[in-house]
C-alpha cells in the first residue's frame, strides 16, 4: 500500500473508533436491509412498519431518556428510509438491538455504517480535458447527451460556474422527477435546465460522528471535488479556461449538454454509506440515467456492501453506475467498487504536461513537472539540501547520509531546521502529507525552492502542483539521482527552470501508478478496473473561496483547477455513458460497458503497448482491464455482450453465493439449482477468463460460451480472429456468424486448452469479431 493509502487508512480507523466511543457510547449507525413483501397488511406503508419494528426493540433510543444523544436534525427513528434501489432503512442501534433485528424473518441484512473517501490524489496537479476524449460523431449522434441525466454523488456543486449555465438547452427531460432542495447559501433558483436537481444527505454522516465544523447545510460545494467531477462529466464548454495560465484553452465536460443532478453525500471527513445509499436511492427515483461515484472504501463482498447492493438496484432500473477504482495502486488487489454490475474506472494520463527542469550543480538535468506560476529562480545555482538531512531535531553524529523515512524527509510541518534550510532548495519525499503543503513547510523554514520526489513504488507518476514557492515534482529515479548527487559533493546546488504547458507529449496515455489494480477480490471472472480513462492532470471547474492547493494560507483563487485521481477518470466514463445512452436510448448498462470495453485500445498513440508509469513496463489486464476507452468507436461497436439481471443472478449462483446472500442483493428469493448449469466463466462479460491446471487432467481444457447482440443497422457477417495466449490453444465455434437484422443474438463457444510447456501465471491473448468495419475485441486471460 502506498504511503498516502496507509495514512488515509490510519486516519479513517482512529476517526471511527473515537467518534463511536465519544459520541454515542455503544450505539452505532446501521443500514438495515428488509424484505418488503413480508410486510403485514395492517401497516399502511413500509415506513410505518419499520417504525413499529424499531419501537418494539428493547431500549429503543427514541423511547429512552437518552433522547438527547440523538444528533441534532435527526427528527425521526430513521437516519434514512430507502425505497427504490434498496428496501430498508438506516438507524442508530445498540448491539443488542442489532441482534434482535437479525432474528426477525423480514430482516435480510444489517450493515454497520462507515465512511468512505473521495478518490483524488489530493493536491493540485494537471491537465485539461484534452481533445483526446472529445468524440465528434458521438457528440452529434447523442446531441451531447441532451436527453440524459447524470446523477453525481459527491461534495455538491458551485452552481454559479459558467460550466453549469443553461443557455440554449432544450427543456428538462419530462421523466425528471427530482428537486432542487433549498439550503444554506443555496436557493431553488440556482437550479436550471443544466443543473436540474440538487439534494444533500448529512444525517448518516452526523450520526457516525463526522466533523460538522463550518459545514454548509446544502448542496453547495465548499470542497471543490464535486464541482470538478460534475464539470468533467457534463460541464458546458467554457472558453479561456486555465489554472493560473496553465492548460489554457476551452474547457468542456464530456457530455456538454447532459443534465446534472447533484447528490451531496460527502462532507469534511468522508461519505457515510447510509448517505451514499440514500443518494443512489433518490437518484434512481428521480429518474437519472447515469450515476457517477468517485468514492471508495475497502473492497468487501457484494452481499455485505450496501453500496454494491444499491448499485444492483440501480442497474435493475437501467441506470449505468460508474465508479472510481481507487488510488491505492500499484499494490495488487487494491481495486475497490468491485461489484460485477458497476463499471469500475482506473486512471491514465493524457498527452499534456507541465514540464520543469531541475538543473544540478554537476550538469545533470532532471525532467520534472510543475504548476508554479511565480517568477523564475535565478539562473545562478542555489544551495541544495535533502529534507532528511535537515531535521529540526538534534542530528545523531553518525547520521551522515540520507535519512529517508523520517518526518523531515517528507517535509512534515515542524520537521525542518530553519538554520539548515534557509536560502536553500529542499528535496522532499512524496507521501505522508499533501504535496503542496511541503512547499509551505519549506517556505516557513526559510527555504527558497522545493523538489517533491516520488518514492517507491510511485515510479514515474509525477504530479505537478501549484507550489507556493518555486518547486517541481520528479520521478522516483530522479529522486534517487538527486540524493546520490547531494551525498557526492560538499556543496550541492541546483536551480529550476519552468517551461509552461506542453501538448503532444509521448508516450500517452500511460496508466498512473496510483490507479488501483486487480486481481479483484470479488471474482476472477470479472476484471476490475474494467477500463481506464483520463485521470491525471484534469482541468475542470473549481468553487469560489478555495485556493488551487487547497491550503488555507494560499491566497490565490481560480475558477478552474487541475486534479488527478481515479475520481477524475470516473466522470469521464460517466459522461461517455451519457453520450452512448443519448445515441442509443435502448442500451442497458451492460451494453454500454460492453461497447466501451470491446472497442478500448491497449496501444498508445505510436502503436506501442500501453505502459504503466510505475516502472514503464507494459500495463496488464489487471491494471487497465480491457484498456483505454475509445469514445468514437464505442458509439458504433457492431456487437455487444449484453448483461441482464438474470445473467448476474446466474453468475452469483454459479460463483457459489448462498441463496441468502443472493437474496440480500436481489430482494427476492432465488432458487439456484435451475441456473447452476452455468459456469461462472460463462458470464457474458466482454473479457474471457479461465483457470487451467496442466497437472490435473480434468482441468487442462474448458469451454466458454458467449452471446453477442448485433447492434448495427443492417445485416452483416462477422468472422473471428484469435491471438493465442502463450502456450494455450484456442478454438472458436462457429468461426463466422451472420446477422440479418439489428437486435439479433447469436452464441459462440470457445475451447481453451493448455499445450505442452505452458507457463505458470496469467497468459493473455484475445479474440476479435470483425465484419470489415467493426472490430469487437475480448481479451482472453488464462490463469495457469
Ligand atoms: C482570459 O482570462 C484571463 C485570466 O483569467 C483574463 O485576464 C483575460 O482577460 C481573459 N480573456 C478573455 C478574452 O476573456
Ligand atoms: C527533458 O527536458 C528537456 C528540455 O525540456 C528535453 O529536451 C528532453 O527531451 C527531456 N527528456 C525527457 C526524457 O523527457
Ligand atoms: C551528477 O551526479 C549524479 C549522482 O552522483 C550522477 O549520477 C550523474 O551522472 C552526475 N552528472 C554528471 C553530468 O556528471
Ligand atoms: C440488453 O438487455 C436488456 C435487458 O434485458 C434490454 O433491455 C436491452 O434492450 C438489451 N439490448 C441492448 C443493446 O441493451
Ligand atoms: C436509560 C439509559 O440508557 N440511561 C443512560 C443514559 O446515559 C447515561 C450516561 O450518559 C447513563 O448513565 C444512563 O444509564
Amino acid at each position: 500500500m502506498s504511503l498516502l493509502g496507509s495514512l488515509v487508512l490510519i486516519v479513517f480507523l482512529s476517526f471511527s473508533v473515537v467518534s463511536i466511543e465519544a459520541n454515542f457510547e455503544r450505539a452505532h449507525a446501521f443500514i438495515v436491509r428488509v424484505q418488503n413483501d413480508l410486510k403485514p397488511p395492517e401497516f399502511s406503508g413500509v415506513e410505518h412498519w419499520y417504525s413499529s419494528t424499531l419501537r418494539s426493540l428493547s431500549s429503543n433510543p427514541l423511547a429512552s431518556e437518552n433522547l438527547t444523544t440523538i444528533p441534532k436534525g435527526l427528527k425521526s427513528d430513521f437516519i434514512h428510509v430507502y425505497r427504490t434501489v434498496f428496501h430498508g432503512f438506516s438507524a442508530k442501534l445498540t448491539a443488542q438491538q442489532v441482534d434482535e433485528l437479525k432474528k426477525r424473518p423480514e430482516i435480510l441484512g444489517v450493515f454497520p455504517d462507515q465512511l468512505r473517501q473521495l478518490l483524488t490524489t489530493r493536491s493540485p496537479q494537471f491537465l485539461g480535458l484534452g481533445k483526446t476524449v472529445m468524440p465528434n460523431g458521438l457528440i452529434s449522434e447523442s446531441d451531447s447527451g441532451s436527453k440524459v441525466i447524470i446523477g453525481v454523488l459527491d461534495t455538491g456543486i458551485w452552481p454559479e460556474r459558467r460550466s453549469f449555465h443553461d443557455a440554449g438547452l432544450a427543456d428538462v427531460p419530462s421523466k425528471w422527477k427530482g428537486e432542487c432542495t433549498e439550503g444554506e447559501k443555496f436557493s431553488k433558483k440556482l437550479c436550471n435546465k443544466k443543473l436540474v436537481g440538487a439534494r444533500y444527505f448529512i444525517d448518516g454522516y452526523e450520526t457516525i460522528g463526522g466533523s460538522t465544523t463550518g459545514v454548509i447545510r446544502s448542496a453547495r460545494d465548499t470542497d471543490g471535488h464535486g464541482t470538478h467531477t460534475a464539470s468533467t462529466a457534463a460541464g458546458r464548454t467554457v472558453s479561456n479556461a486555465s489554472l493560473l495560465g496553465f492548460a489554457s484553452g476551452t474547457a468542456g465536460g464530456i457530455a456538454s449538454k447532459a443534465r446534472i443532478a447533484v447528490y451531496k453525500v460527502c462532507w469534511h471527513d468522508g461519505c457515510a454509506d447510509s448517505d451514499i445509499l440514500a443518494g443512489i436511492d433518490k437518484a434512481v427515483e428521480d429518474g437519472v440515467d447515469v450515476i457517477s461515484s468517485s468514492i471508495g472504501g475497502p473492497p468487501i463482498p457484494d452481499y455485505e456492501d450496501p453500496i454494491a447492493i444499491g448499485a444492483f438496484g440501480a442497474m435493475e432500473h437501467g441506470v449505468f453506475v460508474s465508479a472510481a477504482a481507487g488510488n491505492s495502486g500499484p499494490s495488487e488487489s487494491s481495486v475497490t467498487n468491485i461489484a460485477p454490475w458497476i463499471t469500475t474506472v482506473g486512471a491514465s494520463s493524457i498527452d499534456r504536461r507541465f514540464p520543469a527542469d531541475l538543473l544540478l550543480g554537476n550538469g545533470s538535468i532532471i525532467n520534472g513537472s510543475s504548476l508554479y506560476n511565480g517568477g523564475p529562480l535565478p539562473t545562478k545555482k542555489l544551495p541544495l539540501i535533502y529534507g532528511g538531512e535537515a531535521a529540526a531535531e538534534p542530528r545523531r553524529p553518525d547520521a551522515k547520509l540520507v535519512r529517508s523515512g523520517s518526518p523531515a524527509a517528507f517535509c512534515i510541518p515542524g520537521s525542518l531546521s530553519p538554520k539548515l534550510v534557509r536560502g536553500k532548495i529542499v528535496l522532499c519525499d512524496r507521501g505522508m502529507s499533501a504535496r503542496a503543503a511541503k512547499s509551505l513547510v519549506v517556505k516557513e523554514a526559510g527555504g527558497v525552492g522545493v523538489i517533491v520526489a516520488n518514492v517507491e513504488p510511485e515510479g514515474g507518476n509525477i504530479i505537478a502542483d501549484a507550489h507556493l514557492i518555486p518547486g517541481l515534482a520528479i520521478t522516483q529515479w530522479g529522486g534517487d539521482l538527486v540524493r546520490d548527487y547531494i551525498s557526492s559533493t560538499k556543496t550541492p546546488e541546483a536551480t529550476i527552470v519552468f517551461r509552461g504547458t506542453q501538448v503532444g507529449v509521448k508516450p500517452a496515455p500511460v496508466v498512473a501508478s496510483f490507479s488501483s489494480r486487480g486481481p479483484s477480490y470479488g471474482s476472477p471472472y470479472i476484471f476490475k478496473p474494467d477500463m481506464v480513462a483520463p485521470g491525471v492532470n484534469i482541468l475542470a471547474a473549481w468553487p469560489d473561496g478555495l485556493s488551487p492547493t487547497e491550503l488555507s494560507v494560499d491566497p490565490r483563487r481560480t475558477k478552474f483547477n487541475i486534479l488527478s485521481g481515479t475520481s477524475m477518470s470516473c466522470p469521464h466514463v460517466s459522461g461517455l455513458a451519457a453520450l452512448l445512452k443519448g445515441a442509443h436510448p435502448d442500451w442497458s448498462p451492460g451494453a454500454i460497458r460492453s461497447a466501451l470495453m470491446t472497442t478500448a485500445y491497449t496501444h498508445d498513440q505510436d502503436g506501442k503497448p500501453l505502459l504503466d508509469d510505475t516502472d514503464y513496463k507494459e500495463a496488464t489486464v489487471f491494471v487497465m482491464g480491457a484498456g483505454h476507452v475509445d469514445p468514437e468507436k464505442a458509439t458504433d461497436p457492431g456487437l455487444i455482450y449484453n448483461m441482464t439481471v438474470e445473467d448476474y443472478v446466474s453468475f452469483m449462483c454459479a460463483s457459489g453465493f448462498s441463496s441468502d446472500s443472493i437474496k440480500v442483493i436481489t430482494r427476492r428469493r432465488v432458487i439456484c439449482s435451475e441456473s447452476q448449469k452455468l459456469h461462472p466463466w460463462d458470464i457474458n462479460y466482454p473479457i474471457i477468463s479461465v483457470s487451467l491446471d496442466p497437472s490435473t487432467k480434468s482441468k487442462t481444457r474448458l469451454t466458454v460460451t458467449r452471446t453477442v447482440t448485433h447492434v448495427g443497422n443492417s445485416g452483416s457477417k462477422y468472422s473471428v480472429t484469435v491471438r493465442r495466449p502463450k502456450g494455450i490453444a484456442v478454438s472458436v465455434d462457429p468461426k463466422s456468424i451472420e446477422f440479418k437484422k439489428k437486435g439479433e443474438k447469436q452464441s459462440y463457444k470457445v475451447e481453451i486448452s493448455v499445450e505442452e510447456g505452458g507457463e505458470d501465471g496469467a497468459v493473455i491473448g484475445s479474440l476479435s469479431w470483425t465484419d470489415g468495419k467493426h472490430r469487437v475485441t475480448s481479451l482472453i486471460v488464462v490463469n495457469i
